[in-house]
């Protein structure tokens, strides 16, 4: 991610795409990529020639996974206060605590999360990253029904795949609030070796603080002029603002810097570091002072292991890496990329006065590790094939306007299933995501783990694209159903910046 020589690489990449029709990326002429169905009033609009979220094609998909023994888990979402750690906000939260209670299975079992909705809005709960059965994904007018206030919901769904996950609302500007939790499938037949494991949720707060999501989303798109928010630095990583929201405060296990959650562990140990970023609208440079870290996984898949001295996480990334504790108290600092201020935590394994949260470690501006050096394990790196089709999404829009999207079309939720974009269970589908804005996106994609460049590359379910850069990312139409493709900055996405991929009957 921080090198030229990636941009280069991949808009070779792009050239050598390969057939397949390109999308129109004029507004105002009908874009041949668009299916246009028709809505129904309160429900999904209805898709003919699509698969439905609870179609046979997707009964048989989540036959295939051949679903294990079910564990059931119970989550309400709740409106009220919260201590950060010296600081008591109003906010709402998974029962009370932030982050939210995990979820933990080995994969093969089946989740089965009855969510019950004590919130005065409609919810959902999205299951980041994983290839699940597409009427458990939880967008809401495509998936499902939003859940109402008072009403429950339950997902069942197989967790196929190993990795280290999160689930968060699909709806508004909640996740920018406390509403999220992390989800972690073990690999049964795990072949890392480390003595203990410390999960590390990173965010951005002003919920309580600085008025809520829905008054910052409000002031954002409240006319020319009012989305320029931010302009707190530049981030050379992300190639130029940081994003568009100032936060008071930024949490690392819903702590504030000032009362931090301390690991403790023995020196010498081998700690296994599970990193998220829940932020709505912050990337991460994460760093612990004096150590390297060796990068394991991203987005849940394996990598081949590689050293750094630290990693940025935009917003639903996470990477798991593996450190070697030394003796002592150590800083966790994942400084606010493009911004002022950090997430801080601490790593005792001795004795030792604890570090203050303003130290900034070394190790921030040693070397990042870019997404063309990470290699995925051979057991999931995609085979060599050219694609069936190459669909390219120009990330459209800007902070002047405050309206985005892709292709010069900003959706909502309820208007995806008028506009799937068609693909056909069985292909290889190249994606071109070309950033002709002066803001850098996370794009994620659900249902799927894409590699990021070409076949070859690391497999993810969100990718950074830089400030007017260009990243192809390619995948295997193997989870039949609809699929979101949206920026997971909470503001860009509920401003438009969102599409939907359809699986053809
Ligand atoms: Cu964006």
């Amino acid at each position: 991610m921080t090198s030229t020589s990636r941009r280069t690489l991949l808009r070779a990449g792009l050239v050598a795409g390969g057939a397949g029709f390109l999308a129109a990326c004029d507004p105002s002429r009908p874009d041949p990529a668009i299916h246009h169905g028709s809505a129904s009033p309160g429900g999904p609009a209805i898709s003919d020639g699509f698969v439905a979220p609870d179609g046979a094609e997707v009964r048989a998909a989540e036959a295939a996974r051949k679903p294990g023994r079910a564990r059931s888990f119970r989550m309400t979402a709740t409106a009220g206060p919260i201590d950060l750690g010296g600081r008591t906000v109003n906010t709402w939260s998974f029962d009370g605590r932030i982050p939210g209670p995990p979820i933990r299975v080995s994969a093969g079992e089946v989740v089965r999360a009855t969510l019950t909705n004590r919130l005065p809005a409609e919810t959902t709960l999205h299951w980041h990253g994983l290839a699940l059965r597409n009427n458990a994904d939880g967008v809401p007018h495509l998936t499902q029904p939003p859940v109402a206030p008072g009403a429950e919901f339950t997902y069942e769904f197989t967790a196929a795949h190993p990795g280290t996950y999160w689930f968060h609302p699909h709806a508004g500007v909640q996740l920018d609030r406390g509403l999220y939790a992390v989800m972690i499938v073990d690999d049964p037949r795990e072949t890392l070796q480390y003595d203990d494991e410390w999960t590390v949720v990173l965010d951005d707060w002003l919920d309580g603080v600085a008025g809520t999501p829905d008054a910052m989303l409000a002031k954002l798109q409240d006319g020319p002029g009012h989305g320029e928010q931010g302009g707190e630095g530049d981030s050379e990583v992300l190639g130029g603002p940081g994003g568009d929201v100032v936060y008071p405060h930024y949490l690392l296990n819903g702590r504030l810097p000032a009362n931090p959650e301390t690991f403790r562990a023995r020196p010498g140990s081998r700690l296994r570091l599970r990193l998220v970023n829940a932020g709505g609208d912050t990337a991460f440079r994460v760093a612990l002072g004096g150590h390297q870290l060796t990068v394991t996984h991203t987005d849940g898949f394996p990598v081949k292991p590689v050293k750094t001295d630290a990693v940025v996480l935009g917003m639903g990334e996470r990477y798991d890496v593996l450190v070697d504790l030394k003796d002592g108290v150590f800083p966790l600092v994942a400084l606010a990329e493009g911004k002022k201020g950090a997430a801080f935590g601490l790593v005792r394994t001795g004795t030792g006065t604890a570090p203050k949260p303003k130290v900034r470690p070394a190790a921030l501006n040693g070397r990042i590790v870019g997404y063309d050096e990470l290699v995925p394990a051979e057991a999931v790196r995609l085979d060599d094939r050219e694609p069936d089709q190459v669909i390219q999404m120009e990330l459209t829009g800007g902070t002047t306007s405050y309206s985005w999207g892709f292709n010069g079309r900003p959706l909502t939720h309820d208007k995806l299933a008028e506009h799937l974009v068609p693909i056909q269970a069985g292909q290889r589908i190249q994606l071109d995501l070309i950033n002709s804005a002066h803001m850098w996106h996370p794009v994620h994609l659900h249902g799927h783990t894409f590699a990021v460049g070409s076949s070859s590359g690391p497999r993810k379910d969100t990718v950074n694209v830089r400030v007017e850069d260009s990243v192809s990312i390619v995948f295997d139409a193997d989870n039949p159903g609809l699929w979101v493709l949206h920026c997971h900055n909470i503001y860009h996405a509920e401003s438009g910046m969102m599409a939907a991929l359809g699986y053809r009957r």
